[in-house]
């Protein structure tokens, strides 16, 4: 048994990471947690992903939440490793601007 699994894992050993996506986000601050650290985001619907909600993203750097507070309009990059969601790119929309593009 242990044989069979063996040659089946030793099959391609290349250490390919797990898939990765990325998708962008845009909402309104709720809150910001810098100890953990997350930061709450009401979210507009982000196509083929999530529907338009209110939850806590956990954030890849605390640097990420500077300047950032409850109320502020956002938009940012949200990377899904396997089944882990962090936030990797997070900055204010100046009131205004252009929508970035998605390429960022
Ligand atoms: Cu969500």
């Amino acid at each position: 048994m242990s044989i069979a699994l063996a040659a089946c894992r030793g099959e391609t050993p290349r250490a390919s990471p797990p898939t990765e996506n990325f998708y962008a986000i845009r909402g309104l601050v709720k809150g910001v947690a810098a100890d953990r650290p997350s930061v709450t985001i009401d979210h507009e619907e982000i196509p083929g992903f999530m529907p338009r909600m209110e939850m806590e993203y956990v954030v890849a750097d605390p640097a990420l939440l500077d300047g950032i507070e409850a109320g502020a309009e956002v938009e940012g990059t949200l990377r899904m490793r396997g089944r882990g969601l962090l936030i990797v790119r997070l900055q204010k929309r100046r009131p205004g601007s252009a929508p970035s593009t998605p390429a960022g």
